[in-house]
């Protein structure tokens, strides 16, 4: 499965613009197949954890304090080179250097409310993986 797997988040912005819909269905037509959904908030003190790695960075505070502001919209996706090509078709984190065509580039306001999440590695999808979902969450199907 690693390898396999990817974890996103279609942060607080792109879900009260009413975008669920359709980010999902770009996924969806891009390859990626669902393996676990829900919608749920983030707690400053989760947010806090899910991006513990940036701790240390100035962004951080408004980081979390946008990533806590309201649901989020969390999957778990299938597919194969999974983290590199989610993150091809999101593209880059500022979406004024987003590509054409990319989610950001279509969903996002600035480089805070960039519209989605994308894991960054292998490790970091299993472990974002478990952060949101237990097995009975997941499916095959
Ligand atoms: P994400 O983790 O949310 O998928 O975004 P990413 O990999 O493209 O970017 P990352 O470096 O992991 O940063 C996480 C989030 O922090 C915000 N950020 N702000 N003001 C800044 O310079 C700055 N840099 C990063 C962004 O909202 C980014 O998504
Ligand atoms: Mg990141």
């Amino acid at each position: 499965m690693k390898g396999q797997i990817t974890l996103t988040m279609i942060k607080p912005f792109a879900v009260k613009q009413h975008n669920v819909g359709q980010i999902l269905s770009d996924i969806e037509k891009a390859g990626f197949h669902i393996r676990a959904l829900k919608m749920t908030q983030l707690p400053a003190e989760k947010a806090e954890i899910f991006y513990a790695e940036h701790r240390e960075r100035s962004f951080f505070p408004q980081l979390i304090e946008f990533m806590s502001s309201g649901p989020v919209v969390v999957a778990m996706l299938q597919k194969d080179n999974a983290v590199a090509d989610f993150r091809q078709l999101i593209g880059s984190t500022d979406p004024s250097e987003a590509a054409e065509g990319t989610i950001r580039r279509k969903y996002a306001k600035d480089k805070t409310r960039n519209a989605i999440h994308g894991s960054d590695s292998d490790d970091s999808a299993v472990r974002e993986s478990r952060f949101f979902f237990s097995s009975m969450e997941e499916f095959v199907y």
